[in-house]
């Protein structure tokens, strides 16, 4: 649709995956993460309508500058998708790491703060825009050994409210997605860590990246708009059952 989106954790998983969902739909894409072959694959694959930009988003000027690299290539920023996240080190909150704690807060929660500091100007000039980002359960609920990743989720979540807040009346919405379990390198890592699984889930029973990508194209559609607000979630198929 013409549309130019901005997607942080496009290497893999959700990120990825919505990537070639709002590239199928017509949509140019600007993929951000660390993994410079990952993004270029990807760019290669989904072909003109993608741009990799390697950026750490946890450096406030790296996500700028990726900001900027969108408008070159594209000429505009319709659509902010902060999605890119980190969980590890697990660890119970007496034992955590003091010096390894913040780094999923750097990711999770400066990161999302990062990419809305450096889109909204460009939305509120251009006189609107998106911001979607992809929040969790965690946020609401205290996962055993997830302390960093349930304070970062919460404050991801009450950031996205404050940038709907502040400037929805230019045009801005901001939403939140919560996708339930996913099958990605992350629930990977939950389950190597051996401390606490969460999901019993088997893995065919966790949810496929491209019906959370779907989601987030519907998502910035005509008909969420003015009808969806706030936060949004995918249920895992334990609770569908139920
Ligand atoms: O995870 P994974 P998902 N700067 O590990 C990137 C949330 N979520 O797709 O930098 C820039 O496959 C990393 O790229 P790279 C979750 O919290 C998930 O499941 O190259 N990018 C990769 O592309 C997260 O917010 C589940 O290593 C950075 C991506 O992040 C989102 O879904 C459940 C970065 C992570 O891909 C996507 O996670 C739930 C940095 N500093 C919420 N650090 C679930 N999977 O079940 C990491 O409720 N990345």
């Amino acid at each position: 649709t013409g549309k130019s989106v901005l997607i942080t954790g496009a290497s893999r998983g959700i990120g990825a995956a919505a990537a070639r969902a709002f590239a199928a739909e017509g949509a140019n894409v600007a993929l951000v993460a660390r993994s410079r072959s990952a993004l270029a694959d990807l760019a290669g694959e989904i072909g003109p309508r993608a741009v990799a930009i390697p950026c750490d988003i946890s450096r406030y000027w790296e996500m700028a500058q990726a900001v900027q690299a969108c408008l070159t290539a594209f000429g505009r920023l319709d659509v902010l998708v902060n999605n890119a996240g980190a969980i590890e080190p697990i660890a119970h909150l007496a034992e955590a790491d003091p010096d390894a704690w913040g780094q999923v807060i750097d990711v999770n929660l400066k990161g999302v703060f990062h990419g809305m500091r450096a889109a909204l100007p460009v939305m509120l000039a251009a006189g609107g825009g998106t911001i979607l980002t992809i929040g969790s359960g965690a946020a609401q609920n205290p996962v055993e050994a997830w302390s960093h990743y349930c304070a970062s989720k919460a404050g991801a979540l009450m950031l996205t409210k404050m940038a709907d807040a502040e400037n929805s009346a230019q045009g801005i919405r901001a939403l939140s997605l919560s996708p339930g379990t996913v099958a990605t390198q992350m629930q990977r890592e939950i389950k190597a860590s051996g401390i606490n699984p969460v999901s019993q889930l088997d893995w065919e029973d966790h949810i496929p990246p491209d019906w959370v990508a779907r989601a987030l194209v519907w998502m910035c559609g005509a008909e969420a708009d003015g009808y969806l607000g706030g936060e949004a979630s995918l249920r895992d198929p334990d609770l569908r059952r139920k």
